[in-house]
């Protein structure tokens, strides 16, 4: 290289670290307005600003046995499974005989983008109407003997009282329920809710409520999976409405009908 070349070298961008530089050397990179030298400086790790997350994969439940999900200023949040709650042979025919007897009905809700009808049909019992999502159930005394039996038999098992009960038949693959929690004022503090399933498998999922922090985003949130089978009874307890969604999605594959029931003690006037 003749020596004008290396002067211009020298004096450019691929000369040596500044002799007197005041940067003391841990300093971070500066993109300044000045040209950078290339190699003068010595690169120090910083930790990112924001930890790395991962999705977290779901926890699936479908053993006997009580969960306890979480625990949270709210409470511990609790369910209780028992696949066998009803035997099968049994549950055959109770599927059957509600499936035919419940004066099942398509409810209208009130969404963000004005009414839509509900992918399942529903009846509800009790004393007092039932609202949510914009639009209300009305009172039915009426409680076929069978649910009667239904709800005596889950509270001597729980040794909970239940006065009200949603009824949902998910007619195939395509019904569903979306994310939700059960959690209206008339519910009061805390509701225990009882769920008997009947009729095809379909998965009840739950995720956590995200952090304040987090904004309403539920990228990280946890999951819990539990398949419902026929003659299955799930019980949810504590801080359960309160701290956790859940949902039954739709399914890709052909599925035939289910049937949900889900005993609710209502308490009008408000939380207790
Ligand atoms: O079908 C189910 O298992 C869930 C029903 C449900 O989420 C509800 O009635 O609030």
């Amino acid at each position: 290289m003749d020596d004008k070349r290396r002067r211009a070298r020298v004096q450019g961008a691929w000369a040596g670290p500044a002799k007197n530089s005041s940067r003391p050397a841990s300093h971070p990179v500066q993109t300044a307005a000045k040209p950078q030298r290339w190699g003068s400086e010595q690169f120090t790790y910083e930790e990112p600003g924001e930890v790395n997350r991962r999705v977290p994969e779901p926890r699936i439940i479908e053993k006997e046995g009580t969960y306890d999900i979480s625990s949270s200023p709210s409470g511990v949040s609790r369910l209780r499974l028992v696949p066998l709650f009803i035997d099968p042979k049994e549950a055959d025919w109770m599927f059957e005989q509600l499936e035919s007897e419940i004066p099942w009905r398509q409810k209208t809700n009130l969404g963000p983008d004005g009414p839509y009808q509900e992918p399942r049909l529903t009846c509800w019992y009790g004393e007092v109407p039932y609202t949510y999502s914009r639009s209300t159930l009305q009172p039915n005394p009426h409680w076929h003997s069978l649910l009667t039996m239904l709800r005596d038999r889950t509270q001597e098992v729980t040794g909970r009282t239940f006065n009200s009960l949603l009824c949902n038949l998910y007619r195939h693959h395509k019904d569903s329920i979306d994310w939700h929690s059960d959690d209206e004022p008339d519910l009061g503090r805390n509701p225990v809710i009882a769920s008997l399933s009947f009729g095809e498998t379909r998965v009840f999922q739950m995720r956590k409520k995200p952090p304040p922090e987090d904004h309403g985003d539920y990228t990280y949130v946890e999951h819990v999976h539990v398949p419902l089978d026929h003659g299955s009874l799930l019980l949810m307890e504590g801080a359960t409405q309160e701290d956790w969604q859940h949902r039954v999605p739709k399914e890709y594959h052909d599925r035939r009908a289910r049937i949900n029931l889900t005993f609710r003690t209502m308490l009008p006037g408000g939380k207790k």
